[in-house]
């Protein structure tokens, strides 16, 4: 249900987000840059085309590994591009509203007004970029964006669906290096938490974190418990669930003041293949319940009989993780409560 609502509500999200884009592109050249700031003194501005490949396979992460309603996919993309002194996000640091609606909900309705409050308050921020959401976790999506000497950075966030408050992305990357732009930077993307949110599993019903917690980055071993979705006793690292590669492209006398562009791009019949470095086999033990008590002592009264006790699969093996072990055990009793 929650990623209905995120594809629905997608194409509206877009016509709000030019209205929002509109906005804060006023008056913002003339914004005024602090001295002791690390300078960009690169040429004005660079186009880049953002490439966002999701590894989120069955294969990778097969514990509880969402098959159906709905099955494992990413929601739309939601970007910034900005200067120094914004943060869409932080690890560490608590998760604005913006980003718990859009973590837990896919909601971006209030993280596009932060941006665009922060755009009027300290011109910290250029534009919005975004992509639409695909359905599966391996799929992929494109879009494009420009930045500027007085806004280099690029930070975006993509929720996990389905998820309870999961998502990945990227906090101020500078695509400027001194008087140059990165040709080209590829980063592997792991699993937040927006600590908002306190489901264990990726179709946990919604359990509110009170007091909210920071935003942390989601291990193989963190958090310690094993019900959680991506605890993988066995693995020291997780493998990266997502991939983002950003490539400068070429100037090209279309000027993209704004970038207006992501639907278009969306369409190039370029995105959706799933890449060969997805197959990466993560193995899954199997884990068993605890055993049943013993059940009823069956035999002959006054001699030895039979009693048995079960216990039942919590987890399937995959991928040559430890097979099963014995589901029934019998032992001997005797049967003295004769009647
Ligand atoms: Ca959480």
């Amino acid at each position: 249900m929650k990623s209905t609502q995120t594809l629905c509500s997608f194409s509206e999200a877009l016509y709000r987000l030019i209205l929002v884009l509109m906005t804060i592109s006023r008056g913002v050249p003339s914004m005024p840059v602090p001295t002791d700031v690390p300078m960009c003194t690169a040429s004005d501005t660079a186009q880049y085309s953002l490439k966002f490949s999701g590894k989120w396979s069955q294969a990778a992460f097969p514990k509880q590994y969402p098959i159906y309603r709905p099955p494992a996919q990413w929601s739309s993309l939601i970007g910034v591009t900005h200067s120094y002194d914004f943060h869409m996000w932080q690890r560490n640091e608590f998760a604005s509203n913006g980003v718990r609606e859009f973590a837990e909900r896919g909601e971006a309705w209030t993280l596009m007004k932060e941006v665009e409050m922060a755009g009027e308050r300290i011109q910290s921020v250029y534009g919005l970029l975004s992509a639409p959401a695909v359905a599966g976790g391996t799929r992929q999506m494109d879009t494009e964006f420009e930045v500027f000497a007085r806004h280099s950075y690029l930070s975006f966030i993509v929720r996990l669906i389905p998820s309870p408050d999961w998502f990945v992305g990227v906090d101020s990357i500078d695509l400027c290096d001194g008087d140059h732009w990165r040709d080209s930077v590829t980063l592997e993307l792991y699993p937040y938490d927006a600590g908002t949110d306190s489901g264990f599993t990726f179709s946990s019903p919604n359990f509110e974190t009170i007091p909210q917690d920071k935003i942390s980055q989601i291990t193989s071993s963190f958090p310690n418990h094993p019900a959680n979705s991506f605890f993988y006793p066995r693995l020291k690292h997780l493998p990266p669930i997502a991939k983002v590669t950003l490539t400068k492209i070429k100037k090209t006398n279309q000027i993209i003041s704004l970038p207006l562009e992501p639907t278009q791009s969306n369409q190039l019949p370029t995105g959706n293949e799933i890449e060969e470095d997805t197959l990466i086999n993560t193995p899954l033990d199997c884990e068993v319940s605890l055993w049943s008590p013993w059940g009823l002592c069956k035999g002959k009264c006054g001699e030895s009989g039979v009693q048995h006790r079960t216990r039942y699969i919590l987890l399937h093996p995959a991928n040559n993780g430890a097979a099963c072990p014995l589901l029934e055990e019998e032992r001997k009793c005797f049967q003295d409560n004769c009647l």
